[in-house]
């Protein structure tokens, strides 16, 4: 189109009749200039404008984006945007799902877990604010430390349990002084030949002996020797070993132990050492059911159960005996794995259908099944019961589940394995397949103390009955002592054949140094105050002392029934751990680890109560 046809809209009016040809060059080149800087102007306002995109997008782009919509929709416009909006209804239906999902799961988390999960996010969100430099050597949360109360005690006001108190802590010192002496690293000493010795429990760990005894150093208040043991811990203790551990034995001896230094002593190194080794533990549960195995190779991660276990079973005494330092672990790591590892033992134990409400000895990891029918609330089955009650107690009393399940599993050992003999002793008998065998090992004789232990929380109007049950068992337990010759129990006692709490079998008449008869009578002392608890645990140590105490510390013996000792050479690293803890606690008053503040675990590792309400929580700021 020529340039002249547009000139008429820009004449200038007054030239009459003037006819737009009639122009004159110079008039003709205005105009165009003055046309071109309108042009210009209104491109300008659209591209410089404030909001000029939005326009842009409104003019020229919002049409062809609902064009293309309905190009590519079967339907109208219309269609599209409701397509749009059925896929935000679609969106927010899904994302609703997945937080009432979360919600769910995560009410029927215990309180515990819950926490464990605040706990972890909260490291984590710590660790990422403080930056790489903030971290501690072991990439652990900061915590701030609070001693629980009681971790060392007052003198006895009486003075003869004070110079009886006073005589456990010398039995003490020469059970630690010989092994520093003889035996300092190794696992164990070896009292009368006085060198080390190590069992295949701990694989190539060394120190049981000093880890298993931290606490009680402590307690005792001996601090020179508690921080010898420390700095062999800081300097020695070595995990990174490649060889097979017992899982269920390095957890109560060295994780306990190091979580029990921790709490007493506030020191990061303890912390830092159970963390690490609860972190190699954790291979032991890659199994299809998360039932962990019973043995471990550290380095390769590889598990297997023991050989003679009920068809490659795991042992319920060792899986069920976890629960309380994993839950401490996730506390002080802020990792909740740990937690989540022993719940779900729970899980796979609450599915399956108990023979007359009584929980089997041997349980297949493979196929998540029993394995032989055999119970016993002693060996391959003790600390199992003791750990649910423990968790319960340990959670504050907010562990629910774990109170039930052991409740309702002390109704079916009274009902199928307590028994009363002729001559009216209680016992505990083992149940092979509906068959009961009238014996009682002495690791049973801790069921005293742990029933007196429970009674306050019995349901229905029971705590009375279990006292009277607990009272009953620690009697029959001191029986079995007191009828021997070296008056020392021996390891498992009978009732049949016309006897009562007496070892019929040669290889059932040893004495290895074990606690839990004492263990029972000071729980029952703390409860009763009776004291002929504290006259029982008296005589044993004498005993001890007349028969186990020897140059090189104290050694077990081979038959209690015997008119002088055989040596077996072993000083047990529970001898420290548990059964001169228990001993010097009897003679103790009783705001020392006093039961409100804090739960043993099974080698007498004292550990906090985790409270529920803030106050008075170990190692977490208040308000
Ligand atoms: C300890 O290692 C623990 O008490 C465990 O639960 C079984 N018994 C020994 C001591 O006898």
């Amino acid at each position: 189109m020529p340039v002249a046809t547009l000139l008429p809209f820009t004449a200038t009016p007054n030239r009459k009749s003037a006819s737009p040809t009639s122009f004159r060059l110079t008039e003709k080149f205005i105009l165009l200039l003055v046309f071109s800087a309108f042009i210009t102007l209104c491109f300008g306002a659209i591209f410089f404008l404030p909001d000029s995109s939005k326009l842009l997008s409104g003019v020229f782009f919002h049409s062809s984006a609902v064009e293309t919509n309905t190009h590519t929709g079967p339907d109208s416009s219309d269609a599209g945007s409701a397509g749009n909006d059925d896929r935000l209804l679609a969106k927010i239906k899904k994302d609703h799902e997945k937080a009432l999902l979360e919600a769910k799961d995560t009410l029927q988390k215990l309180p515990d877990v819950i926490q464990n999960d605040i706990l972890a996010d909260k490291a984590k969100v710590t660790k990422e604010s403080m930056g790489k430099g903030a971290k501690d050597g072991n990439n652990l949360p900061f915590i701030e430390y609070h001693r629980p109360p009681g971790a060392t005690g007052l003198e006895p006001q009486d003075p003869e349990t004070r110079e009886r108190r006073a005589k456990i802590k010398e039995m003490m010192k020469h059970a630690w002084d010989s092994y520093k002496q003889y035996a300092w690293g190794s696992n164990e000493l070896r009292p009368v030949s006085k060198h080390g010795h190590s069992s295949n429990l701990f694989g190539d760990i060394k120190g049981a002996t000093i880890v298993d005894a931290l606490d009680t150093l402590y307690i005792m208040e001996m601090f020179e020797e508690f921080d010898a043991a420390t700095d062999w811990v800081e300097k020695s203790l070595d995990f990174n070993v490649n060889a097979e551990v017992s899982v269920f034995e390095v957890n109560i001896r060295f994780v306990g132990g190091l979580l029990s230094a921790y709490y007493l002593s506030g020191k990061e190194v303890f912390r830092r050492k159970a963390v690490e080794l609860g972190e190699k533990l954790l291979p032991a549960f890659k199994t299809p059911t998360g039932i962990p195995w019973a043995l471990l190779n550290l380095k390769s991660g590889i598990g297997r159960n023991w050989p003679w276990a009920s068809g490659g079973s795991s042992i319920l005494a060792e899986y069920g005996t976890l629960h309380l330092e994993f839950m401490h672990l996730s506390r002080l790591s802020g990792n909740s794995e740990f937690a989540q590892k022993v719940m779900n033992i729970r899980k796979v134990l609450n599915r399956l259908e108990k023979p007359q409400g009584l929980y089997p000895n041997y349980l297949n990891p493979n196929s998540g099944q029993w394995g032989q029918h055999h119970v016993s609330v002693g060996g391959l089955g003790d600390s199992f019961y003791e750990y649910l009650l423990k968790a319960w107690l340990m959670s504050d009393k907010t562990d629910e589940e774990g109170k039930k399940m052991y409740y309702d599993a002390l109704q079916a050992i009274e009902t199928n394995l307590m028994r009363k003999s002729t001559n009216g002793l209680t016992y505990i008998a083992e149940w092979k397949g509906g068959l009961l065998e009238h014996k009682m090992g002495h690791l049973t004789c801790f069921a005293g103390g742990m029933i007196a232990l429970g009674a306050d929380g019995a349901p229905g109007d029971k705590t009375g009955h279990q006292m009277e049950q607990a009272a009953e068992i620690a009697r029959t337990c001191h029986e079995s002592y007191a009828r021997t010759t070296l008056k020392l129990g021996p390891e498992a006692f009978r009732f049949d054949g016309g006897v009562e709490a007496i070892a019929t079998r040669q290889n059932e008449k040893y004495f290895i140094l074990r606690p839990e008869v004492i263990e029972t009578y000071m729980y029952m002392w703390r409860f009763t105050h009776d004291p002929k608890y504290r006259e029982w645990g008296w005589e044993a140590v004498q005993a001890l002392e007349q028969h186990c105490r020897v140059d090189g510390g104290y050694s077990g013996i081979r038959d209690v029934y015997a008119s002088s000792p055989n040596y077996d050479d072993v000083q047990q690293s529970f001898y420290l751990a548990e059964t001169l803890k228990y001993l010097y606690l009897l003679f103790s008053e009783d705001d020392h680890l006093p039961f409100e503040h804090w739960v043993f675990n099974t080698e007498a590792h004292p550990l906090p109560v985790i409270r529920k309400d803030k106050t008075d929580r170990p190692n977490e700021s208040k308000g």
